[in-house]
């Protein structure tokens, strides 16, 4: 059995991820938290970009969140959380890149702008990348989850923008999902898994306001 040490920032979307993986391999794991805004120089040292999360297997480093999923997939394989088939397989990873390259990147654009424009264009970016989501539930008419009845990793992956869903509410943009009914039932699915509501961390809405509000001010 591996030894797993999550590199860790408490409010990070993607360590959630891999927090969330964790629990549901039912996986024992160590964690230290860093100062993004001083970062160590051992940390520097594994992590290439300088990001967290990083998985140290047996003191070996590991970043990226989604390799470090699929890691885990492979070395703890039950309970399984990708398909067994290749082109189910595929599917997955397209929307784990989906979330990767669109949702992530207008969830930072909206964290991070500081003026009226960048968070129209965030906003836009958000509403579309869940219509687009919208469309993929309804066509699969399947669920609780995002490939049907069981967890996976496509859903560890959506999870933390949801886990924020609340502070998005709270700063209010819940129109963002107005009419998406498919979307909002996914969420309701993602926020009652004891995984996703242990991996989310201390205060996670209180932060997530007071961040934004301290840019947007
Ligand atoms: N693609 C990376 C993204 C990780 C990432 O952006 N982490 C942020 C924190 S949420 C980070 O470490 N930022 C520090 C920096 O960019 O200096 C992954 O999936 O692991």
């Amino acid at each position: 059995m591996s030894r797993f040490k999550l590199i860790s920032f408490d409010t990070c979307p993607y360590v959630e991820r891999s927090r969330i993986v964790l629990f549901e391999k039912d996986q024992p794991f160590d964690q230290e938290f860093i100062d993004l805004s001083d970062k160590p120089d051992w940390f520097l040292d594994i992590s290439p970009r300088g990001k967290v999360p990083v998985l140290l297997v047996d003191d070996r480093p590991i970043f990226e969140s989604s390799v470090i999923n699929e890691l885990l997939e492979e070395l703890v394989p039950q309970p399984a959380l990708m398909p067994e088939d290749p082109i189910d397989r595929a599917d997955a990873r397209s929307w784990i890149e989906f979330n990767n390259q669109v949702v992530m990147a207008a969830h930072g654009k909206y964290l991070f702008s500081d003026d009226e424009e960048g968070r129209n264009e965030a906003r836009h970016a958000y509403r579309q990348a869940f219509e687009r989501i919208e469309k993929r539930l309804t066509d699969r008419d399947t669920g609780p989850y995002f490939l049907g009845e069981h967890f996976s990793l496509v859903d560890a992956t959506y999870a933390p923008v949801f886990t924020r869903w609340q502070a998005m509410e709270q700063l209010g943009e819940a129109e963002l999902l107005d009419g998406l009914k498919q979307v909002q039932s996914y969420r309701d699915a993602l926020l009652d898994r004891p995984s996703v509501q242990n991996a989310r961390g201390d205060n996670l809405t209180e932060k997530t306001v007071q961040m934004v509000q301290s840019r947007h001010n």
